[in-house]
């Protein structure tokens, strides 16, 4: 075999020349882990600051042990001042969509429980608890899973832990593998799973502690929870690849790309995007159902840039589509909405449908007459996807809902129509030659949807950093008793501030599956936040002229690795986009 050959097959299964290198990356650790250049774990205690929910009466009602011990109240760090301790059986587990960084948790908590206790990885995410699934992780997987992309150590699924035998199930995993505390790695949906899973198991003495997950971004709660981890890296991976396609925009001369963006409800990947490319336009949904546009209202608004852009030659530009769209136009929500319920409550009956027309006929009858007529003009491909399973925590998946190419047809249909009837763009007042350069344009589109691609690549240096200390922090809070609590680190440019969330907090009450449920709230965008407005004073000048820039690739060495999210500097008052979280330590 040729030494080429040889090498070649050296770097199968995750050892390309990338992947080597970075599993030997020094990753930023906050000082509070830091003893004489060793990384240790640090103690927790109550702060003054308590947070509660408009609903707090009924969640202290139902979650009566775990908001006695905490009373609710922030914990904060101080250095670990006795010997730790010993002798803890802790498991970790990935619970809904991947986000990169996952791996780096399981390496910050190892490495906060030491030799003296033992770290297991359930396998396949809430499920495999339900099922016992659990192995032990050695130093030797450690070294493996450093610094690397994806869930695919653990697996994940989205199992909603809510039926008495799947808490009876649960509880004899704990009891048969003796855990004495469980850290859930996941979003909105599974930290609410977190919360009572340590009501559930707090007679049983086991510690049940949650981590910010979830490319969305939809997991952060202003000054107290900046982001959720994966959000960087995966609007990182997306702003390379929109940045490129904007590059090809006045190359090729020819398309409007209408690139859709995954982060499910919330617009802040969309956000995160443009404010990092600045394309011609960004759809934010929190603000169209805000100002309460309608789909025809969106159209219009598109048909006015493109027009506009066309009466100057310029026939190009990118169009950004958040994944969550669709539910956010006032109309399109209140048929969703009805769909939900009538699909909560008849479910059984739906299920025995065997054809889409059977299924279709019967929801029609079930919806008032608005919805029935918006259903009627909806594409045949929509009105499908519209009546798709809803996943276990009774979401739409509306990352099957191609909205992206909705738009291209009905922006195709406004622009042939306003060419059509020349009053229709009266109001751009084009003059005589802008109006004939328009009427002559052509409108070629591409669409594109960016999700999957986004979730599993190695860390950005920012989320490596960020999920190595939530593993230590949460590593430390096990250590420490405490059960309840979900991870965070705030100053994030001034070396990074950790402290734990009480679960209870956070709760509120929700429309779900046609009833109400006791979840952790989405954390939407909102268009008074400084990110919004920053954004909102500029696009119009993005509209008008090619003003994009291309962040390029995501860089783990060198210079420019140590960038936070834009948006997040952006709310969070920051100076800069360059992010602090301590020291480089090798791991
Ligand atoms: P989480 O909220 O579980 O982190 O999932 C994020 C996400 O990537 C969404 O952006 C997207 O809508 C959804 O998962 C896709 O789900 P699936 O992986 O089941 O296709």
């Amino acid at each position: 075999m040729s030494g080429l050959a040889s090498e070649l097959i050296s770097m199968e299964d995750h050892h390309s020349l990338f992947e080597n290198e970075i599993r030997k990356l020094p990753v930023p650790v906050c000082s509070i882990f830091l003893k004489d250049g060793r990384i240790v774990p640090a103690s927790f205690q109550k702060t003054n600051q308590a947070i509660g929910s408009p609903d707090a009466e009924k969640v202290n009602h139902e979650f009566p042990k775990t908001v006695k011990e905490s009373e609710n109240k922030i914990l904060e760090t101080v250095p670990l001042s006795r010997a730790s301790a010993s002798g803890k059986r802790v498991a970790v587990l990935f619970s809904g969509g991947p986000a990169a960084g996952g791996h780096n948790v399981i390496v910050g908590l190892k490495k906060a429980l030491g030799g003296n206790n033992t770290l297991l990885g359930v396998k396949g995410g809430p499920k495999g608890l339900i099922e016992g699934k659990l192995f032990k992780i050695k130093e030797g997987d450690i070294a493996g899973i450093i610094n690397t992309g994806g869930f695919d150590f653990l697996g994940s699924d989205r199992t909603k832990i809510k039926t008495e035998e799947q808490f009876a199930a649960v509880k004899k995993t704990a009891k048969d593998f003796q855990l004495s505390g469980i850290v859930v790695v996941g979003g909105d949906d599974s930290n609410t799973n977190a919360a009572v899973l340590a009501e559930l198991l707090s007679d049983d003495k086991v510690q049940v502690i949650g981590v910010p997950k979830t490319i969305d971004g939809d997991l952060q709660i202003g000054g107290l929870l900046p982001i959720s981890f994966g959000f960087d890296t995966a609007t990182k991976v997306y702003s390379e690849l929109v940045g490129n396609i904007l590059q090809d925009t006045p190359s090729s001369r020819k398309y409007w790309h209408f690139i859709k963006l995954m982060g499910r409800s919330a617009s802040h990947v969309a956000l995160e995007v443009a404010l990092q490319t600045k394309p011609a336009i960004t759809l934010i949904s929190e603000e169209i159902e805000e100002t309460k546009m309608s789909l025809e209202g969106i159209v219009s608004h598109i048909c006015d840039i493109v027009a506009k852009r066309a009466a100057k030659g310029i026939n190009h530009g990118v169009v950004v589509v958040p994944e969550g769209l669709i539910e956010f136009i006032p109309e399109v929500k209140r048929l969703i909405t009805e769909l939900n319920e009538t699909m909560a409550k008849f479910g059984e009956d739906i299920n025995k449908m065997n054809f889409f027309e059977e299924k279709k006929d019967f929801l029609y009858k079930k919806l008032t007459a608005e919805s029935t007529k918006l259903m009627a003009t909806l594409p045949d491909e929509i009105e499908k996807m519209l009546l798709l399973d809803r996943d276990s925590h009774g979401n739409l998946q509306v990352s099957q809902i191609p909205t992206e190419r909705l738009l291209i047809q009905m922006v195709e249909e406004k622009l042939s129509e306003m060419k059509r009837h020349p009053d229709e763009f009266k109001h751009l007042n084009l003059s005589d030659e802008e109006a004939k350069c328009f009427m002559a344009s052509k409108f070629a589109t591409n669409s594109h949807f960016f999700g999957y691609e986004g979730r599993c690549g190695a860390p950005t240096l920012f989320d490596a950093a960020y999920t190595l200390n939530l593993g230590l922090a949460a590593g430390s809070l096990i250590l420490d008793g405490k059960t309840g609590y979900i991870v965070s680190i705030t100053e994030l440019d001034r070396g990074g501030k950790v402290q734990a969330l009480p679960l209870t907090g956070l709760l509120n009450i929700e429309r779900r599956h046609g009833k109400d449920e006791m979840v952790i709230k989405k954390g939407l965008v909102e268009i008074n936040s400084p990110a919004f407005a920053y954004f909102a004073e500029r696009r119009g000048v993005w509209a008008e002229k090619d003003l994009f820039t291309s962040p390029g690739p995501r860089q783990l060495w060198g210079p420019i690795s140590k960038q936070m999210p834009i948006s997040v500097a952006l709310n969070r008052g920051c100076d800069s986009i360059r992010f602090d979280l301590g020291k480089e330590t090798s791991l």
